[in-house]
């Protein structure tokens, strides 16, 4: 409201290039500074030139037909080139018929060969269109022209483009108290409380950002469910957030806990074969129905970590899920069941507990199934092989679950690009129909023919100005929404297309950014988890190193379970010699991995137990590549921020220096890792720190107390 009214008493009495001037001005002020529009702030196109050249393209916005989506897609092609050009073109109904009046037609066209979602960008500074069969996919394809405008030159162009996978989807962990499980930028963006009588603004902003990406769906509340978010007194608020979204494209889902039968229904039981049980959910589907028509439907965590589920009453997840499937006949929505479910066998091994549960049960889903898979067999490691499930179940859809929130990744504090860790994961050939069977493919439902498919990211969002805490975290937001719309792009690119749209568009910023971005990931994996190493974090906060941990409430929830380290070696061997998961692959996989000297040193000790002395392909011992590495993530983390620094002139300074502290703070907490892990595991090797690195200044137990302070009262 003040800036408005300060704008327009500068605008009474500037002239024309000092207004323009301003204009800039203002326009930085308000969309770049504390990262809050996320890839959506639309600075002023820099060059004078390219953005006269724009302008002079798109004086007029005009659209084929009228609908609520038409229009609001119109008013954010205006709102975008508002922020771009400096001014917006107006509207017209009509196409204009003058010469030099070039502008944008955004026209539905039933005969396009697209699928619904997808659209045809033409752009020529004689006119631009933007086509689609539908109005959604005219709100996605001015999103993308907005992006392409920021990449290119004002030359012509075409895309044409469409989702490959059908849903795409933001799971909240979010909680009716407003808190966040494993939330790292403030509490929920939910306001359960006001709901639904007050609308916090930034619901649409949300909508806006994620539509910009083509995510078209949300679970709103956390895996491990509340029946509260069942009850009608909370489905009224739901409706009112389903509404917002809807305009976007959006559609709402939510997580159930499976006892609900027996705690809000208060039958007394909630197996999943009882009629009176089966009758509940069909009743409380139809409620759902009432308020949210349009419902998508049903994610399910089962019989995993605690949580209820069909096994409590000798069923099986196939019962569970089709029980809820049977409740959504005739309605659109769909069931998506998690194969996240591992049990507590001090002998066993938690890498093969999901295979174990579902392989069997393949083909025996109701086809509104969907079974979703974390990416990798144990729980959002920062370096996991993809998860044996995929290409393994031909006859169940499968969805892909990745992790954007960093729950083992350094949190809100280390900055962590995941673009490339989704990529290999999604480019990993599970050679399920011979090679060239990606995960993308098994997941986009290609391989196998499926009609639904899915990809999920658990979201890290939450109340801070820029939402995801770390500024960088919005990259990880971004990567997912562009890679659950294409499996198959390209993890720089859209680093590059991110730091474009949201940070600078400096070339010099550019390039180092993307670079710096694409490093990220490695060198975190470097100071944490080397070598294949998993698993060793704090108890509980999953912050911080804790290899020591060797009782829980669970053998699988320690440490030593995994890392295995004693005189003779570390490493957890997966061969035919101990647990045999890497049975679970298809031969041409395990090729890869069952031989320790021809195993990717990335995956090296999730496969195998191995001497300390163990000659490396590199020239080094296992001790001493061990050790460099944790080594060298400490002097990458140094340089990434000399790196940084390098940039300052080229990004919002609010944004800069929110980066340099979080930077020392990753540096301070590399060297954390570093010396607990390299101090604890030289218990066990008894070999010196290699020569040329300086040995840690502190004690095990000095660094052992850094943990312990977390738990302290
Ligand atoms: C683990 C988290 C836990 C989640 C669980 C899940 O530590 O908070 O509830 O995954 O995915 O990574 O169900």
């Amino acid at each position: 409201m003040e800036i408005q009214a300060v704008t327009m008493i500068l605008i009474k009495t500037m002239n024309k290039s000092l207004l323009s001037f301003v204009g800039i001005f203002f326009v930085f002020l308000v969309t770049a500074q504390d990262g809050s529009s996320l890839w959506l702030g639309y600075s002023i196109l820099e060059n004078e030139t390219e953005r006269a050249a724009y302008a002079e393209s798109l004086q007029f916005i005009s659209f084929s037909d009228s609908t609520e989506r038409m229009q609001l897609a119109s008013k954010e092609l205006q709102k975008g080139l508002q922020g771009l050009l400096g001014n917006s073109p107006h509207e017209k109904k009509k196409l204009p018929n003058q010469k030099g009046m070039y502008g944008v037609q955004l026209q539905l066209d039933e005969d396009l060969t697209l699928s619904k979602e997808g659209f045809e960008i033409e752009y020529t500074p004689q006119g631009t269109t933007i086509k689609a069969k539908k109005d959604l996919g005219i709100l996605y394809g001015v999103y993308a022209f907005l992006r392409e405008m920021q990449l290119r030159k004002p030359e012509p162009f075409t895309v044409v483009d469409q989702p490959k996978v059908k849903i795409r989807m933001l799971n909240h962990w979010d909680n009716a108290n407003g808190t966040v499980e494993r939330g790292y930028a403030g509490s929920s963006i939910w306001k359960w409380f006001e709901l639904p009588y007050r609308l916090d603004p930034r619901y649409e902003d949300y909508a806006r950002a994620n539509a910009a990406l083509g995510i078209n769906g949300v679970t709103l509340n956390n895996v491990n469910a509340s029946s509260r978010f069942l009850t009608s007194e909370y489905l009224e608020k739901i409706k009112a957030l389903a509404d917002v979204f809807r305009p976007y494209g959006i559609q709402i889902y939510i997580s159930v806990n499976f006892r609900s039968p027996k705690t809000l229904g208060g039958l007394a039981t909630s197996d999943p074969l009882d009629p009176a049980v089966r009758k509940w959910w069909k009743d409380k589907t139809r409620e759902i129905h009432q308020y949210i028509p349009d419902f998508g439907g049903f994610l399910v965590k089962a019989n995993s970590e605690g949580e209820p589920g069909p096994q409590d009453y000798g069923r099986t997840h196939k019962d569970g899920a089709n029980m809820l499937a049977d409740a959504l006949q005739g309605y659109e929505g769909i069931v998506i069941w998690r194969a996240f479910v591992y049990k507590a066998d001090p002998n066993g091994d938690r890498f093969k507990e999901a295979y174990k549960q579902f392989k069997p049960l393949d083909g025996t889903f109701d086809p509104k199934v969907i079974v979703q898979v974390k990416n990798g067999p144990i729980d959002f490691m920062p370096r996991e092989p993809f998860h044996p499930l995929f290409g393994a179940l031909p006859n169940t859809p499968l969805a892909m679950e990745f992790q954007i929130t960093q729950e083992y990744l350094g949190q809100a504090t280390h900055w962590v690009y995941l673009g490339g860790m989704y990529q290999e994961c999604l480019r990993s050939d599970t050679y399920a129909k011979g090679p060239g069977s990606s995960v993308a493919k098994v997941i986009d439902g290609s391989l196998f023919e499926h009609e639904i498919s899915l990809m999920a990211g658990v979201a890290n969002t939450g109340s801070d100005a820029n939402w995801t805490g770390h500024p960088m975290g919005q990259s990880n937001w971004y990567a997912f929404g562009r890679l659950a719309w294409n499996p198959e792009m390209d993890a720089a690119t859209i680093a590059k297309e991110w730091v474009v749209q949201s940070l600078s568009r400096k070339e010099e910023a550019v390039s180092t950014l993307t670079d710096l971005m694409m490093s990220s990931h490695a060198t975190y994996v470097k100071y944490t988890y080397p070598l294949g190493l998993h698993h060793m974090m704090g108890e509980g906060h999953h912050y911080g190193p804790q290899p020591w941990l060797d009782k829980s409430g669970r053998p699988d929830w320690t440490s030593v379970y995994y890392h295995r380290a004693s005189a003779s070696g570390i490493g957890f061997d997966r061969t035919g010699n101990y647990s045999d998961a890497l049975d679970l692959y298809h031969p041409e996989v395990q090729e890869n991995w069952k031989d320790p000297q021809s195993c990717s040193l990335d995956y090296l000790l999730w496969f195998h137990h191995l001497p300390w002395d163990f000659k490396l392909n590199t020239g080094n011992t296992l001790w001493d590549e061990l050790i460099t590495r944790y080594y060298e993530g400490v002097a990458e983390v140094e340089q990434m921020s000399t790196r940084w620094e390098s940039v300052q002139a080229q990004i919002p300074s609010p944004i800069y220096e929110n980066i340099r502290g979080r930077l020392k703070i990753q540096a301070k907490e590399a060297l954390w890792w570093r010396d607990a892990c390299t101090l604890y595991f030289k218990e066990f090797s008894q070999l010196p720190i290699p020569e040329g690195l300086t040995p840690p200044s502190r004690t095990l137990e000095e660094v052992k107390k850094l943990e312990a302070i977390y738990h302290l009262r």
